[in-house]
């Protein structure tokens, strides 16, 4: 039976602000969280994941969890430790405790952003890619990931782990032609992540049908997923105004694009 009842963490969050307007009409009921007041959700659920017994209040009576809280790039250890380690363990016990079947967790290429880039169209990317971090944001992708492996085969708590690339409105980088997941295509792959049978602990990369796809989207596509959107009208503007990937620029050599120089790229001065 299909998931009615969805707990929403991370809705104030840029994927979480597109995600409550595009999932209702799928037919969910969401409940909101985020460490952040929402404006106009005076229902939504304000607290950090750290808070238990706001987290086991937010989750008694979901039918399922789609887990977008927690810091979105690089940051200190410790504040990953916190927000993304720390906090996706608490959301796992306090699914556990409810009875909560299951999660679909927002992981990220980050998680293998330092797999090497292979060629636009190849999608040669495979679903079984061993992490490779390029970040501690993507370290603790991978251990969510891991996280949720270990609540299946313990709990029985199933979770479909979507290695997401660009989530945003429109792509704004010729790296983003790869990995552009459209605000409806992402609600189409929550959706299919939501209510296929059987997922146990699945990982799946998560975009739109590019032309320039580096990666396979077949996990994806077997929960169900028929993504509709395809980044290539925005390619000729894109490439026009930045040129191609340089395979030479550390920034260009591998998945997780500036995520993998050192530092970061928009933490160098
Ligand atoms: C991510 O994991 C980030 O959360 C997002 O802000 C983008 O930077 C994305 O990856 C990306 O790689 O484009």
């Amino acid at each position: 039976t299909a998931p009615r009842t969805v707990l929403l963490t991370g809705a104030a969050g840029g994927v979480g602000t597109l995600m409550r307007a595009l999932l209702p009409p799928y037919g969910y009921r969401l409940r909101l969280f985020d460490r952040r007041p929402i404006d106009g959700e005076p229902d939504a659920v304000t607290a950090e994941l750290a808070d238990t017994e706001a987290l086991r209040a937010a989750v008694r009576g979901v039918d399922a969890v789609v887990h977008l809280a927690g810091i979105s790039l690089e940051a200190p250890f410790e504040e990953i430790l916190r927000a993304n380690i720390e906090g996706t363990y608490r959301l796992y016990e306090a699914a556990r405790e409810a009875g909560v079947r299951r999660v679909v967790f927002a992981s990220s290429n980050h998680a293998v952003g330092f797999t090497p880039r292979p060629p636009d169209g190849s999608a040669a990317i495979p679903v079984d890619a061993p992490h490779r971090p390029d970040t501690f944001y993507g370290l603790s992708k991978g251990f969510g990931e891991d996280l949720a492996a270990l609540y299946w085969d313990r709990h029985g708590i199933e979770t479909v782990s979507l290695r997401i690339g660009s989530c945003f409105p429109e792509p704004t980088t010729v790296r983003m032609l790869s990995l552009w997941l459209s605000p409806a295509d992402c609600a189409r792959l929550l959706h299919a992540a939501l209510t296929a049978d059987g997922v146990g602990h699945t990982v799946a990369y998560a975009s739109s049908a590019n032309t320039r796809l580096w990666w396979d989207l077949s996990t994806a596509r077997a929960l169900g997923y028929d993504p509709q959107d395809d980044s290539e009208p925005y390619a000729a503007r894109l490439l026009a105004a930045q040129g191609p990937l340089d395979p030479d620029d550390p920034e260009h050599a591998h998945l997780g694009g500036a995520f993998c120089t050192n530092p970061p790229l928009w933490q160098q001065s």
